[in-house]
């Protein structure tokens, strides 16, 4: 069952029929004290809406703040090793890689996150930025997975690389994360053949095309959500986004206008583009 959030309200939609869930505001269907149960009496009760195709979609978020694993993807260790060499902080991201307290940084509050369909930024004083497309949890206020949606942890790897205690600068700033284009609603645990695909398209042509599977990621989500909740209260639920398996060759950089497609199949794909610089 997917939850979608448009600009006319929340819809339900199951095996294809598309329901409108009544007037209950998002951070309410967060923290329901049982979402899946709550939506199925709706699709079992409503009549299909016709309306759908025609609401602009919305990150599905209100007041929940957004959180980010790193280094969960033996790929992201290496690309952040290498980067940050000659900076000597190589060797925090094999130690953190494999040690017990996972990386848990903070990545955007709601009105740092694009829409699907609109546009992400790269920083104006970032000369190397890549996408990061990312599983993400939607956690309740009790920290239960109650939920997946794709994330984009847009990421200045210049200046991340300079220095790693430039990382909030390197992750956090405005439309530096895409969350859509709806929520899975599930406590299932997602099968570790679930494939995370990214896919950069400029002027018309694919420049970059990659993708992981969640067989790669070193944590499993619910001891990610555990660390974070850990002495930390979510009134309003979390998103959690479980780290990058995917990164580009160090030649590539974005540029204004790429397409940024991030496919994990269950949920469905998050389309932005790169806005113009300035
Ligand atoms: O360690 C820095 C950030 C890592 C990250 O964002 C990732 O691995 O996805
Ligand atoms: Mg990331």
């Amino acid at each position: 069952m997917k939850l979608y959030r448009t600009s006319n309200g929340p819809y339900v939609e199951q095996h294809g029929r598309f329901c409108r869930v009544p007037e209950i505001s998002w951070d309410a269907l967060v923290t329901h004290e049982d979402l899946h149960a709550y939506l199925s009496a709706i699709v079992a009760k409503s009549d299909p809406a016709d309306d759908f195709s025609s609401a602009p979609l919305l990150a599905p978020i209100a007041n929940q703040e957004v959180w980010a694993s790193g280094v969960t993807y033996y790929r992201s260790r290496s690309a952040r090793m290498e980067e940050s060499k000659d900076a000597g902080g190589g060797d925090f991201y094999d130690r953190v890689y494999s040690a017990e307290r996972p990386e848990l940084f903070f990545k955007a509050t709601a009105s740092r996150v694009a829409d699907p369909g609109s546009f992400v930024r790269i920083r104006s004083d970032a000369s190397w930025s890549v996408p990061e497309p990312e599983l993400t949890l939607l956690l309740n206020h009790r920290g239960l997975i109650i939920g997946y949606t794709v994330g984009n942890d847009m990421s200045s790897r210049d200046i991340e690389g300079e220095n790693p205690l430039y990382l909030p600068q390197a992750k956090v700033y405005d439309r530096s994360c895409a969350l859509g284009p709806c929520v899975l609603v599930s406590s299932e645990a997602l099968p570790s053949s679930t494939s995370i695909q990214l896919e950069i398209v400029r002027s018309g042509k694919i420049e970059f095309a990659g993708g992981t599977t969640l067989a790669e990621m070193k944590r499993k989500p619910a001891t990610l959500a555990e660390y974070l909740f850990r002495d930390n209260s979510f009134p309003n639920g979390a998103f959690l986004m479980t780290g990058t398996g995917v990164v580009p060759p160090d030649s590539f950089t974005l540029e204004a206008g790429d397409r940024i497609r991030i496919t994990i199949e269950p949920i469905g794909t998050l389309v932005n583009e790169v806005a113009p610089r300035g």
